[in-house]
């Protein structure tokens, strides 16, 4: 175990570039919930029934009042420890990019900058027919109605949904940075949902040190180099201070 912390900090001593991958788990500090495992919000809803195009075609005020509901939480939210400590490691290291699986904007609040969304973004919303984007704070949109675009169109959230097809620039951006990394982490993911769940995938193969932090073990532990069970909240300020530390940045 030793060993490995060891090598992990020499890791982090030479390296120059990184990698964030995250998941939900680095929210749920924010009282942001997670979708799957204990306390996630699909314990009420299932994914199917919400997350895919065929369900909001068939019942679109239910699928929008899920968004207007998660939306509210997430505007009363703040970024906590752990998304403030990956931005602060930009002090430290040459380069530090995020690619985050979240739609909650919570690491460009906590001031990363370099964020590849790759499941979309909740503030942000489309029409269907005539694809003209609004923007949710612009907007005061009502609670259980999907709204209709001047055009009679329907809007939706701008977010990936199950069977779509991720933004192709964010994915490429981070599937390049995961194989230019030194280190990737991979932060609160249960590291189920592909193609994101690739990402730290293809990081390892090129030749990256993969650092998995999660409360328990995941999809992802069997390929990480080292995994460090606990909150990312109180994890991830430790790497932060650590890496001040080796780089001798007072
Ligand atoms: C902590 C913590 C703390 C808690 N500290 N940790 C069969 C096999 C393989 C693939 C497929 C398949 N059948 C279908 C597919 C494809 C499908 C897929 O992957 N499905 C699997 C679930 C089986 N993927 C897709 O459909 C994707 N598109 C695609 O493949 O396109 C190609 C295509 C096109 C057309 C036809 C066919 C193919 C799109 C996926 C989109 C996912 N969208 C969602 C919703 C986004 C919008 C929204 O927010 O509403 O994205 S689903 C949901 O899951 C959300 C998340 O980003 C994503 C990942 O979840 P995440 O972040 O990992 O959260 P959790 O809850 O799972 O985990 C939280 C973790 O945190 C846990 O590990 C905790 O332990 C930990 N944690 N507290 C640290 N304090
Ligand atoms: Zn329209």
């Amino acid at each position: 175990m030793n060993e490995l912390k060891n090598m992990f900090v020499e890791k982090l001593k030479t390296a120059n570039k990184l990698l964030v991958f995250t998941g939900a788990g680095i929210s749920a500090e924010s009282g942001i919930a997670t979708f799957r495992g204990e306390g996630g919000i699909w314990e009420k809803f299932k994914a199917e029934e919400l997350a895919n195009f065929n369900a909001f075609m068939s019942n679109p005020d239910l699928v929008w009042e899920w968004y207007q509901y998660r939306r509210k939480i997430i505007n009363e939210a703040k970024p906590n420890k752990g998304h403030y400590a990956i931005a602060e490691m930009e002090l430290y290291f040459e380069s530090v990019k995020v690619s985050t699986q979240n739609v909650d904007n919570m690491h460009k609040r906590a001031g990363s900058k370099n964020v590849y969304e790759l499941h979309g973004n909740i503030e942000r919303n489309y029409c269907l027919k005539c694809r003209t984007f609004y923007n949710s704070a612009d907007f005061n949109f009502e609670y259980n109605k999907a709204p209709k675009c001047k055009c009679g169109g329907l809007i939706r959230p701008d977010v990936v949904w199950f069977g779509e097809t991720l933004p192709m620039e964010e994915f490429a951006l981070s599937e390049k940075a995961a194989s230019n990394s030194d280190i990737v982490f991979v932060v609160g993911t249960s590291a189920v949902v592909y193609p994101a769940a690739q990402i730290p995938i293809s990081g390892k193969s090129s030749g990256a040190y993969v650092v998995e932090i999660n409360i328990e073990e995941t999809a992802l532990t069997r390929f990480a180099d080292y995994s460090i069970f606990g909150k990312s909240g109180e994890i991830l300020p430790e790497i932060c201070k650590l890496s001040k530390e080796l780089k001798n940045i007072c």
